[in-house]
């Protein structure tokens, strides 16, 4: 009896001793997680990562395997040991386990993350739950470390589930054209913060991005230039496959737009005979919009498109085409509206979903279309009056492009400047009367990239406002409130800085010195 008390008053010593000289945390409920997740005990105690060398998948489980390797990255460049991954049939004792719940015990996306003094136990309520439940057990480790250090995870349990299944970011690759190396970086973006949807704006005035092997004019002609008069560039489909399995492997899914019948100079430049004077464009590199369109009553015109959206739908294992719609200024109203439905129309042939701007709710809209909110309430209610579903993008709110402030050095200010309080802090379910949750299919943020040039550009207009976002896809509206969130985000600064990510060091926000 005696010597056991002896023994358990070392045993704290010796923990107390440890927990001063390498600060380790015991407290789960203290970690700064973004998105916050719904729930997290903590038991105060440690799993000490070196124990991580063995990650074990469950056998037969689709699609836990690239999980299991991302984390093991992750853990061998912070603790400079090689780690294993491997399936099992039966649940070990000891390392990391990842696995499927039964289907009813989750809710799709979700899962439970247990961390005992021993082992760490993924589950997920399907493949996606499991990523990211990695994603948070990731934020629990430090941002940076060196090999002779010993890690701990503070252990506990965290159940967690989104709030909406969609929950994206746009980055628009026509204006300035970012390449595989670059749009790869911005899905690890959006990965660490459970981001799933990355929808690529394709096309514009300035630049066609996506090789058509029936058009290869497009390309070779459209995709030469783009705003200021740079080189612009485009992606091989082998390029964009690449792409798309990148994303997939942390369970994003690319929608890619072909925006028309405006902003779609770079086409009307390739091809003649899609002008109805059957004259082609000059390359354009300005930054003007709402000045092209493609002839509506021709018919090369849905030759063309049936073959873009044939060849886009073979290279899409996901259910979407966003078919653009934005600003057709110089398109008759009635020639729209005749365009929107025969591009639905092929777009439904090819076996895919359709994605507009809000204005496409002018059109007939047939089923499963969603319309993309970012300007007029009125368009967007009346898609929902005809059944259609909405994605929130408020410009005034998501615009990824817009400034922090007057003093931003990039970046445009028509629908006013979001701070990043002013980018958390609305509830996609009540901002505009007459949608309500039911309607929404989810959240995205877009970044259209007139004045942004690079990715360092892209990082200084994403972070911090990213994580927000990805927070009001994520977290219950009721468990979310700036000032709470503003201290989790503080820490995320010294991740971004490990990350070498070039972010808005907002004043609003209490960064961790
Ligand atoms: C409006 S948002 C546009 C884009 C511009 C953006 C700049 C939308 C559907 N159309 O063409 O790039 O503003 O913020």
């Amino acid at each position: 009896m005696r010597k056991i008390s002896v023994l358990s008053i070392l045993v704290i010593l010796v923990s107390m001793f440890q927990s001063c000289s390498e600060k380790v945390e015991t407290d789960l409920t203290k970690t700064a997680f973004i998105p916050k997740p719904t729930t997290v005990t903590a038991t105060g105690d440690g799993y000490k990562l070196t124990n991580a060398s063995l990650i074990y998948v469950q056998e037969g489980a689709e699609g836990l395997l690239g999980t299991a390797e991302i984390l093991a990255e992750r853990i061998e460049q912070l603790t400079g040991s090689s780690v294993e991954t491997k399936t099992t049939s039966s649940p070990p004792s000891k390392g990391v386990y990842i696995s499927l719940a039964d289907k009813e015990q989750l809710n799709d996306q979700g899962y439970e993350l247990k961390i005992s003094k021993n082992l760490v136990s993924i589950k997920g309520a399907d493949a996606a739950g499991c990523f990211f439940a990695a994603q948070t057990l990731l934020q629990t480790l430090p941002v940076e470390a060196d090999n002779t250090q010993t890690l701990y995870i503070p252990t506990g349990t965290i159940t967690d589930s989104p709030e909406y299944t969609y929950r994206g970011a746009m980055l628009d690759v026509a204006r300035h054209f970012f390449n595989v190396e670059e749009v790869k970086q911005y899905i690890d973006f959006l990965a660490m913060y459970k981001m799933n949807v990355l929808h690529l704006h394709l096309t514009d005035d300035q630049g066609w991005r996506i090789e058509i092997k029936s058009w290869p004019k497009l390309t070779e002609i459209g995709g030469q230039t783009e705003v200021g008069g740079g080189k612009g560039g485009f992606y091989t489909q082998e390029q964009y496959k690449e792409l798309v399995e990148y994303a997939a492997d942390r369970q994003i899914m690319i929608v890619p737009e072909i925006d028309m019948p405006g902003h779609t100079n770079a086409a009307l430049a390739s091809y003649a005979e899609l002008n109805c004077d059957g004259k082609a464009r000059e390359l354009y590199t300005g930054t003007e919009v709402g000045f092209s369109t493609f002839c509506t009553d021709k018919e090369v015109t849905y030759q063309f498109i049936d073959d873009v959206i044939r060849e886009l739908a073979a290279l899409t294992p996901g259910p979407y085409i966003h078919i653009g719609g934005d600003e057709s200024h110089v398109t008759a109203h009635d020639d729209y509206v005749y365009f929107v439905n025969k591009v639905q129309d092929i777009v439904a042939k090819h076996g895919k979903k359709i994605i507009g701007w809000d204005e496409i709710a002018n059109a007939k809209l047939i089923d499963d279309v969603t319309v993309q909110f970012w300007a007029d309430v009125e368009n967007t209610t009346m898609g929902v009056e005809k059944g259609a579903q909405v994605l929130m993008s408020p410009a005034a709110r998501a615009y990824l492009d817009m400034q922090y402030d007057s003093t931003t050095h990039l970046g445009l200010h028509w629908a006013g400047y979001i701070e990043v309080d002013h980018g958390y802090n609305w509830d996609p379910a009540t901002l505009v009367e007459g949608i309500s949750k039911d309607n929404i299919l989810g959240i995205e943020a877009p970044l259209w990239s007139e004045t942004v040039t690079n990715i360092d550009e892209v990082e200084f207009m994403v972070f911090p406002r990213l994580p927000g976002y990805a927070e009001i896809g994520w977290t219950a509206p009721s468990e979310r409130n700036w000032d709470e969130y503003k201290t989790r985000l503080a820490k995320h600064g010294k991740r971004f800085e490990a990350l070498g990510i070039d972010y808005y060091k907002s004043a609003l926000v209490p960064w961790e010195e």
